[in-house]
């Protein structure tokens, strides 16, 4: 007769279980600073409400063979364009240091920002209210090299103020410890009828118009994302500072950090 009665067996099985997810990291991001580098402002159209791009905390855990990542924003998902997956405005980009070798300091047109020297990355994780294969297509077709370290959910979900989407580790890379790796997240807005450059992403401006935000300028100069991941060496304001030449190249480009735990 065995000496384990099942309920503490039961129990023993959960603890074991709540150990395997303590693989898991959070971050919080200061509501009220979805303004890009502080003077961006949303497009007009009604759809873009006020916090759709405020992320508001990334969290990422191991579970089981997968990684779930969830993004908040400080304000409630609707899908108005009927894309399926409970939002439709937000495409959030997450970065991520591995410490594997193969990482990279550039990103892409269309975001125009980089990475300072010591938070190159080597994945990054999309959570797009379009579909899987439009997403990885769109990635194959204008990013180039890059695109092998873009990491799509098959299904990406939007409930309440948080977009969840789950990604197989193995597709990560690293050494598994979620809890040890560097993260950035770009807030950006799905853009169904992007630029011929542009993966999927919205402009922003010198003025915004119903679908474009502003307060930036017309050219691939300024960062366009409306909110970043704050750390306590990672500051927003000076990330997100850029300087523009009169050609509407950029001088100084936005320069994002990775945040760690
Ligand atoms: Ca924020
Ligand atoms: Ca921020």
């Amino acid at each position: 007769m065995s000496k384990f009665h099942p309920l503490r067996t039961a129990v023993l099985a959960a603890a074991l279980a709540f150990g395997f997810s303590a693989h898991a990291v959070e971050f919080t991001d200061p509501r009220g600073d979805d303004k890009g580098p502080g003077s961006y402002t949303y497009p007009t159209d009604g759809v873009y409400k006020a916090g759709s791009f405020d992320l508001v905390k990334l969290k990422a855990e191991k579970s089981g063979a997968n990684v779930d990542f969830s993004v908040d924003v400080a304000a409630n998902l609707e899908d108005p364009w009927g894309m399926g997956g409970g939002f439709a405005v937000q495409m959030v980009f997450i970065f991520i240091k591995t410490g594997a070798p193969d990482a990279r300091a550039d990103t892409w047109t269309g975001l125009n920002m980089k990475f300072a020297p010591g938070s190159e990355w080597n994945k990054v994780v999309v959570l797009s209210p379009q579909k899987k294969a439009r997403v990885t297509a769109e990635a194959e077709s204008k990013l180039g090299a890059l695109a092998k370290d873009i990491v799509v959910p098959n299904i990406t979900r939007g409930r309440g103020r948080t977009i969840t989407g789950s990604v197989p580790l193995s597709e990560l890379g690293g050494d598994g410890n979620v809890d040890g790796w560097s993260y950035q997240v770009v807030m950006q807005s799905n853009e169904g009828f992007p630029a011929a450059t542009d993966f999927l992403t919205r402009k922003v401006n010198e003025y915004e118009g119903q679908h474009r935000f502003g307060g930036g300028n017309d050219g691939d100069c300024d960062p366009h994302t409306m909110d970043v991941l704050d750390g306590p060496d990672a500051r927003q304001a000076d990330m997100l500072a850029h300087e523009c030449a009169a050609d509407g190249k950029a001088t100084k480009p936005a320069t994002l950090k990775m945040v760690k735990k």
